[in-house]
């Protein structure tokens, strides 16, 4: 049977500290054939049924968001990741991710939000985080939030699922 294989490429943002590396990790580890050992220092092929997403793991701090845009040319995905416990510095991602929809490279890009860190007592639901950001005024993205927690995984495969249907899969 002839299955056509695609690419997408898929950028991890969000603050320092969010847990973008710990995501990318699980999504290693939770991989069910492992093809390729890592790449390079911050991006892995995670394969997906027919789907080989290319996932960029870029520095979350102050110094290096400006650099997020050299990432920026033939993203599929933009992959936001956002502490739920750290109701703080919302605004600052706020803030960042209405820039990226601007930016001229992302226009045809999609957007899943990660409430990551639900695990923690007292933090912040998806549907708060989902207020704080303001999603509902997103309208030429397709978007989508889900929560997670990274230690385990919990939330991580759901999100695939819909990167899968965005791509025409699953
Ligand atoms: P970053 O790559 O976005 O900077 P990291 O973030 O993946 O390095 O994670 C930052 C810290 O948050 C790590 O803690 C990590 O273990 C923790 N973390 C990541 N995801 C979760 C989660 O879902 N729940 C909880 N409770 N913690 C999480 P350390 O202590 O290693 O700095
Ligand atoms: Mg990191």
């Amino acid at each position: 049977e002839f299955r056509r294989v695609l690419f997408r490429s898929v950028i991890i943002v969000g603050l320092d500290n969010a847990g973008k590396t710990t995501i990318l990790y699980q999504f290693l580890m939770n991989e069910v054939v492992h093809t390729t050992p890592t790449i390079g220092s911050n991006v892995e092929e995670i394969v997906c049924k027919n789907v080989h997403f290319f996932m960029w793991d870029i520095g979350g701090q102050e110094s290096l968001r400006s650099s997020w845009q050299t990432y920026y040319s033939n993203t599929h995905f933009i992959l936001l990741v956002i502490d739920s416990t750290d109701r703080r510095r919302l605004e600052i991602s706020r803030t960042e991710l209405n820039l990226m929809l601007q930016h001229e490279d992302l226009t045809k890009s999609c957007l899943l939000v990660l409430a990551n860190k639900q695990d923690v007592k007292g933090c912040l639901s998806a549907a708060e985080i989902s207020n704080s950001l303001k999603l509902d005024l997103i309208k030429d993205h397709n978007w989508h939030i889900q929560p997670c927690c990274a230690l385990t995984g919990d939330g991580l495969n759901q999100g695939l699922k819909w990167m899968l249907a965005q791509c025409g899969e699953g």
